[in-house]
């Protein structure tokens, strides 16, 4: 297929009309990918980048700029061709990705419980694990069931659960049950509700389910660092009354983290992150969660947001919008009608944390809208 667009004037709107071109033809045929030359595997050895080139506020943070155009030999940066080569290449990378998995180990994955008596059973363990966030760049992170986010646990409203943990870490832990009302002691804060849980452990959280929404199960112990490296996870409750809850075709949860493995939607950064994908006329219910350190204002292209609940309490009054700042914390129930054909991009609007002169990296996805 020839290219969409001209390799010598490319620029970002360029790129992302490219993209649309590209995309929109993802859901229908195979391809299309293969003829942009996207197969080839992404090299493990990293180079260093070109002075200059990390933004300030990336320095430290491993998967800012390093993108596998770096890693793979592509042209270094200092020209207008050689930079616009490493920009399309990760482009490439991620429409590839719609068609199989361009990184090793999937996260939100959800769990299955065991009933006892009626109690919904979830099993866990704490574990390290080396996690590929984008092609080539692993790192020593922290998951529950050895994935990044850990498992969905997904139950309804008025039911009784039980999630049984083990520490299989280094280091103790605890379980917080982040916006769910539990009684104290299930509250998971070491030294305030109770003692941490010890390397080998195994700990047991049981509780009924009082309020429905969106929610987080995260670690409470050395959280900046546990957290950060992945112990993580959504915690979905179903309102008992289906018809509380708007109508919806597909639903994406977008668990978003930064700092440790760098800025990842689901633990992976762009071109691994997975695009959202709807036929034109469905409704697409995103759920939002902010696991991380920063604030992370997600912008969409072409389409508005509506914003219905926020920390899993429905809002008085939704509003409609394109770029919703997700705080760490907060959790967002909105719904996308897919009104508009097309690869659209869907990103972080603080840049330096999306898009750099290698290409875009970190909190990037699109929706990918088919006929
Ligand atoms: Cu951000």
């Amino acid at each position: 297929m020839a290219q969409p667009f001209s390799r010598n004037k490319v620029e970002r709107r360029t790129f992302l009309k490219g993209a649309a071109l590209i995309g929109a033809a993802v859901p229908l045929g195979g391809a299309v990918l293969v003829a942009c030359g996207t197969n080839e595997p992404a090299a493990t050895a990293t180079r260093p980048l070109p002075a200059g080139t990390i933004p300030p506020d990336m320095v430290g943070h491993s998967n800012a700029p390093t993108t596998a155009a770096a890693a793979a030999g592509a042209p270094a940066a200092q020209t207008a061709d050689g930079m616009d080569a490493m920009q399309k290449r990760v482009v490439d990378q991620f429409l590839a990705n719609t068609k199989s998995p361009i990184t090793k180990g999937k996260g939100n994955v959800p769990l299955q419980p065991v009933i006892d008596n009626g109690v919904k059973v979830f099993n866990l363990t704490m574990d390290e694990v080396e996690w590929e966030v984008s092609p080539g760049q692993k790192e020593k992170g922290f998951g529950y069931n050895a994935t990044i986010p850990g498992p969905v646990i997904r139950a309804t409203e008025g039911e009784r659960v039980r999630i049984v943990v083990k520490n299989n870490l280094k280091e103790s832990s605890s379980i917080h049950f982040h916006g769910l009302v539990v009684p104290n002691a299930m509250d998971g804060v070491p030294f305030l509700t109770q003692e941490p849980i010890k390397p080998g452990a195994t700990f047991t959280y049981e509780f009924t389910l009082r309020n429905s929404g969106t929610h987080m199960y995260h670690s409470h112990h050395n959280a900046a660092d546990q957290v950060n490296r992945g112990l993580l996870g959504a915690f979905i409750v179903d309102p008992k009354d289906p018809a509380k809850y708007p109508k919806y075709d597909r639903e994406y949860i977008m668990v978003l983290n930064d700092v440790a493995l760098g800025f990842t939607i689901n633990g992976k950064g762009f071109p691994a992150t997975d695009a959202l994908t709807a036929k034109k006329g469905e409704r697409v219910l995103i759920r939002w969660m902010n696991e991380g350190m920063m604030n992370h204002p997600m912008h969409l292209h072409g389409m508005p947001m509506e914003v219905f609940a926020r920390d899993g309490y429905a809002l008085p009054s939704p509003y409609l919008c394109d770029t919703l700042d997700v705080a760490p914390g907060n959790r967002y129930d909105t719904i996308v009608e897919a009104t508009e054909a097309g690869a659209w991009a869907f990103h972080c609007h603080i840049l330096s944390h999306a898009e750099g002169p290698q290409g875009m990296f970190g909190l990037v996805t699109a929706l990918i809208v088919s006929e």
